[in-house]
């Protein structure tokens, strides 16, 4: 079993992925290690031995979610929570055994671990996974922050000093807290800009030179108690330990309002790339079906498609993601489709040769979206209560059936539907939803299916957009550019091999859809193009 990734790192042309792991089992456990693999391009991975295992008191019941620092110097120094003989969660140290492997096969833990105690008035269960750490100039420290909760059920951040990664200081105050929101597990503090991604370090520096903290720095948060990450853009401002959200609306701040992923997506992890000038994300991608299936297959879990994340600049308000450039290197067969028009109530298989495994782009417009449509529009639409991609309004649903029975379809045909939905709010102005519709995925019983989603931003004359991947069993969807994503495990059962297409869908009540662009790539499997152990 699989489960969230820790301590991303470039090191010597290799992207390395340590990540939770079981090596007992498809389930989570107490013996959790850290698995190992390695990549040059995040496409074609190696595995690799086990990079650390639970065998020293303060770590005998897990090696838990940690962070890589990258020193100036080229070293790399890895921070992890160990849970001890006793349960408490402490934070460790670790080091490469040889520097000059480029693949960091062998790792020595620090030999008087643990470093870091829970401080007073924190949880001995409630302190853990520690970030990435940066450098300030301003009194020549480094900082790492790590999450917790406190007596109130607020969810929270505390930010820890030191010189040499073996003596700490808790920074007097939080970073950051909020009411009702649990443990935050797996937090992430990143500076953003738009088009390429920079360091923490340098952003840091900028500050400190400038005194203008105008660099925006996302904090993210995975919550434990709902298992999904969220996140805010904010200033951080490292010499008053403080990180202000950008919008101040109770319900817009961390662990309330937007989400990474609007589906199965959690205790994700950035790292900077340093030979691309890029910030990566990776989420864990749980499974949805039942246990029992994960042990009777032998495994449980996949990683994302890494993203690039950068701010969005046209909106100022959200995030893009999208899959990393590399991705298009395992596209095979395109079609170019066009421009296809799809009438209300209407369905349109598209003649693929192969359906499993695709990077879909298309692009709608909605015909008749003018005033009077608009008015049309239902109020309070929501993804998930309002009746998937079967419930009929106005201006939508439409969109894409992937992983779809070829055969036919309707009925209960397998199928998977990713798509806009328009509609009113409140206020009269006009909301796009984008939300994947999982509740026909399969024909088996023993699969948790949703419809999730949630409202996307559509600027002025922006046609609605979506980059979608498929991979036999998951659909990975980046809507507008990548200012909303949603990422659904399924188990077809019947739309599988030669038997998986894809339709076109229009299920409004009136008004015509037109597919401005669509593009189809075929996929080819990154395991047809794997490293040779000579490598
Ligand atoms: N699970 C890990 C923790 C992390 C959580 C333990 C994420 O480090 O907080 O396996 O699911």
């Amino acid at each position: 079993m699989q489960n969230a990734s820790a301590g991303p790192v470039y090191y010597k042309g290799w992207y390395h992925l340590f990540y939770q792991y079981n090596p007992d089992g498809a389930i989570w456990g107490n013996k959790i290690a850290w698995g190992h693999a390695a990549s040059r391009d995040l496409l074609r991975w190696r595995h690799l031995p086990v990079a650390m295992s639970p065998d020293q008191w303060y770590d005998i019941n897990g090696v838990w979610s940690g962070s890589a620092t990258v020193l100036p110097d080229g070293r790399i120094v890895m921070l992890y929570t160990g849970s001890t003989n006793a349960s408490v969660q402490v934070q460790c140290l670790a080091f490469p055994t040889d520097p000059s492997d480029p693949l960091l096969i062998n790792w020595t833990k620090y030999e008087n671990n643990p470093v870091m105690y829970p401080p007073p008035g924190v949880g001995e269960k409630d302190f853990r996974d520690p970030t990435t750490a940066w450098f300030d100039g301003s009194d020549d420290t480094w900082r790492l922050v790590i999450g917790s909760k406190d007596d109130r059920h607020a969810g929270m951040v505390m930010t820890y000093k030191t010189k040499d990664f073996i003596d700490y200081e808790l920074v007097p105050g939080l970073l950051h807290r909020v009411p009702g929101t649990g443990m935050w597990e797996c937090i992430d503090l990143y500076p953003v800009e738009g088009v390429r991604g920079i360091d923490m370090t340098d952003a840091v520096a900028a500050v400190s030179t400038n005194g203008a903290d105008d660099v925006l720095h996302v904090m993210k948060e995975s919550s434990d108690d709902d298992r999904h990450d969220y996140y805010a853009l904010g200033r951080y401002n490292a010499a008053k330990n403080t990180w202000t959200p950008l919008d101040v609306d109770a319900d817009a701040d961390v662990g309330v309002g937007l989400r990474y992923d609007w589906g199965k997506f959690y205790a994700s992890k950035t790292f900077y790339d340093p030979a691309k000038k890029r910030r990566v994300l990776w989420g864990w991608v749980g499974e949805t079906d039942s246990e029992r299936a994960d042990v009777a297959k032998g495994w449980a879990s996949l990683q994302s498609i890494p993203r690039t994340v950068v701010l969005d600049t046209k909106t100022g308000s959200n995030l893009l993601q999208w899959p990393v450039q590399e991705v298009e290197t395992l596209r095979t067969n395109s079609t170019d489709l066009g421009q296809v028009t799809i009438d209300h109530g209407s369905v349109f298989p598209l003649s693929l040769h192969r359906a499993t495994q695709l990077d879909i782009q298309a692009s709608f417009h909605i015909d008749s979206l003018d005033l009077a449509a608009a008015n049309e529009a239902d109020i309070g639409y929501n993804c998930s209560t309002s009746g998937g991609a079967a419930g009929r309004g106005a201006l939508g649903p439409f969109g894409l059936l992937v992983l779809a029975d070829a055969r036919h379809h309707g009925g209960d045909a397998e199928r998977t539907a990713v798509y806009f939905y328009v509609s009113r709010g409140l206020d009269g102005g006009l909301r796009t939803h984008f939300c994947h519709d999982e509740t026909r995925s399969s024909r088996a019983n023993d699969i948790v299916k949703r419809v999730v989603g949630n409202t996307v931003p559509v600027l002025n004359g922006e046609d609605l957009s979506v980059r979608v991947l498929v991979d036999h069993s998951i659909v990975e969807s980046f809507a507008m550019e990548g200012r909303s994503t949603v990422t659904s495990r399924v188990y077809p059962t019947e739309a599988i091999y030669a038997n998986a297409g894809v339709y076109l869908f229009n299920n409004a009540t009136g008004g015509r859809v037109t597919a401005t662009s669509l593009i189809i790539h075929e996929m080819d499997s990154s395991y047809n193009q794997a490293y040779m152990a000579s490598m």
